[in-house]
């Protein structure tokens, strides 16, 4: 069995990104590499789900556009709670369009997504200028961008070609890209993190087209560093509960992958 940094060694490495380090750390120290996707639509239900799962998690991700009653408020009470139980929020809304566009859809509109997000990801199909446009922002910020290279979707065209593609953009800008949105493990360079959606308890789908595989084959099989739980959360009838065993889930395969 090869060798393999753990997270706490990936965190120190000489040219790791300030928020990738910071994001290992957590995971460290909170044993856990479950990031909950909070697709909810009510303000209040997501702030309590970060409320409670909180401890649990080492990233919530939200999808704020789906909200029904969005206000200013509420990002600032989302960064408390994300303060309080010390995870990540990474804001999965997939930029996808030239630079100068990206900038203002980072920065400003409705969301402020930059004020408030740690993290955000975008689309590789316009070119290196997404990642400038939302580096322009992000960067004097702190933040950090995670590339789409791979999508869980039944019928991705992110396959092949393209996604040795994203990861030459990746490389290239690695002072704002900090990883990917994967279905398996892209790249040996340790710097970068590979967070992995499409993760039930029971490998299957849904009717339109999502594909799911299991927490210890996406992290112990296929080398992903993050597993980003929805519906397997959300649906289940003790949704603490549920978050918990994803959490051990993910934990116990990262462990059995660099020989814990
Ligand atoms: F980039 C991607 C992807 O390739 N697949 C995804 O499922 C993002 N997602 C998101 O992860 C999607 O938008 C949902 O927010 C979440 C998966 O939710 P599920 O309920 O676990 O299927």
């Amino acid at each position: 069995q090869k060798l393999e940094l753990s997270y706490s060694d990936r965190a120190k490495l000489p040219n790791i990104h300030p928020l990738a380090s910071k994001l290992l750390k957590v995971m460290e120290e909170k044993q856990s590499n479950l990031c909950v996707s909070a697709d909810v639509t009510s303000s209040e239900e997501l702030l309590q789900l970060a409320d409670s799962l909180g401890p649990k998690i080492c990233m919530l991700k939200t999808h704020v556009d789906i909200l029904k009653d969005y206000t200013v408020a509420f990002n600032q009470k989302l960064l408390a709670l994300a303060e309080k139980h010390n995870f990540l929020i990474f804001e999965d809304r997939k930029f996808a369009d030239i630079g100068n566009t990206v900038k203002h859809q980072y920065e400003g509109g409705l969301y402020q997504i930059s004020s408030w997000s740690h993290i955000v990801n975008a689309h590789a199909v316009p070119g290196p200028g997404v990642v400038k446009g939302l580096r322009a922002v992000g960067k004097p910020l702190g933040r950090g961008c995670l590339l789409i290279a791979q999508m869980s979707s039944q019928g991705s065209l992110a396959t092949g070609e393209y996604t040795k593609a994203v990861l030459k953009m990746a490389e290239e800008q690695s002072d704002f890209v900090i990883g990917f949105i994967c279905g398996s493990k892209i790249t040996e360079r340790p710097e970068f993190i590979h967070m992995t959606p499409g993760v039930q308890m029971q490998a299957g789908g849904d009717v339109l087209g999502q594909q799911y595989t299991t927490p210890e084959e996406v992290i112990h099989s296929k080398g992903s560093d993050v597993i980003i739980v929805g519906r397997g959360v959300l649906e289940a009838p003790d949704r603490l509960k549920a978050a918990e065993s994803y959490r051990k889930s993910g934990w116990d395969a990262y462990a059995k992958r660099i020989g814990l």
